[in-house]
């Protein structure tokens, strides 16, 4: 299916023509109790939940229709083994350092270890059974998975980016994605940072220098050139 053109800063997306579902990926970075959640990673730090839950119901609304669309999904969880063979020192210690030790017990289990409550997406915008979920050790969802393997195999070359946190994994990712060649759109009000000024920095590094990593829209503009088809 082609849609129309979605209204996004500074360019129009995609910039070469219509949106085609059968090249573009939902991505969902990183939704998880962990990141958003009371008693999860970034409430052990000690951030306010509302900055990252905030894109919780857009993101959902989004998701909605993209499925509705019959639009390809991919979901991606940061965290590590049990016995943290996949962490890596820095990390290790920087976390710990800060209060929130990775693989150390909390509210929600192990903090950021796979099979965890804390670790597992919120509800809200839990994989459907089919859909992609890729499970990394970084920040990047490139670094150490097949993320490129299987946006290739399915001929995905455009994203559609929501997820948390704005400044962290969705930034990493939507850069790596970038030198990939992938086109990708950010959905302003889909992502969230644990600081504001952050969040509202990571956006406009995303558009400066004419769209030097993709472009940034609302997501009733993804939701409405959706519904124009
Ligand atoms: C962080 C993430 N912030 N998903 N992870 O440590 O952005």
């Amino acid at each position: 299916m082609t849609a129309s053109k979605i209204t996004a800063d500074p360019y129009d997306w995609p910039f070469e023509g219509g949106l085609d579902l059968s090249r573009t990926a939902l991505v969902c970075i990183d939704w998880q109790t962990d990141f958003c959640g009371p008693g999860g990673y970034v409430d052990a730090m000690g951030y306010d939940l509302n900055l990252t839950r905030s894109g919780v119901e857009p993101t959902r609304r989004l998701l909605q229709a993209w499925r509705g669309h019959g639009g390809f999904v991919i979901h991606t969880r940061e965290g590590h083994k049990p016995d943290l063979s996949d962490c890596p020192p820095n990390k290790l210690w920087r976390s710990k350092r800060i209060g929130a030790g990775i693989g150390d017990p909390g509210p929600c289990g192990r903090i950021l270890v796979r099979g965890e409550p804390g670790w597992q997406i919120v509800p809200e915008l839990a994989a459907l059974p089919g859909e992609a979920i890729i499970d990394k050790p970084g920040k990047g969802a490139f670094y150490a998975t097949d993320l490129d393997l299987v946006l290739h195999t399915r001929g995905i070359s455009h994203l559609v980016i929501t997820g948390i946190t704005t400044d962290v994994c969705v930034h990493t990712t939507m850069r790596e994605a970038n030198d990939r060649g992938y086109e990708c759109l950010l959905m302003e009000d889909c992502t969230g940072a644990t600081d504001y000024g952050n969040y509202l920095a990571a956006l406009k590094m995303v558009k400066m220098q004419g769209g030097v990593f993709g472009a940034v829209a609302p997501s009733e503009n993804v939701i409405r050139a959706l519904g124009a088809e």
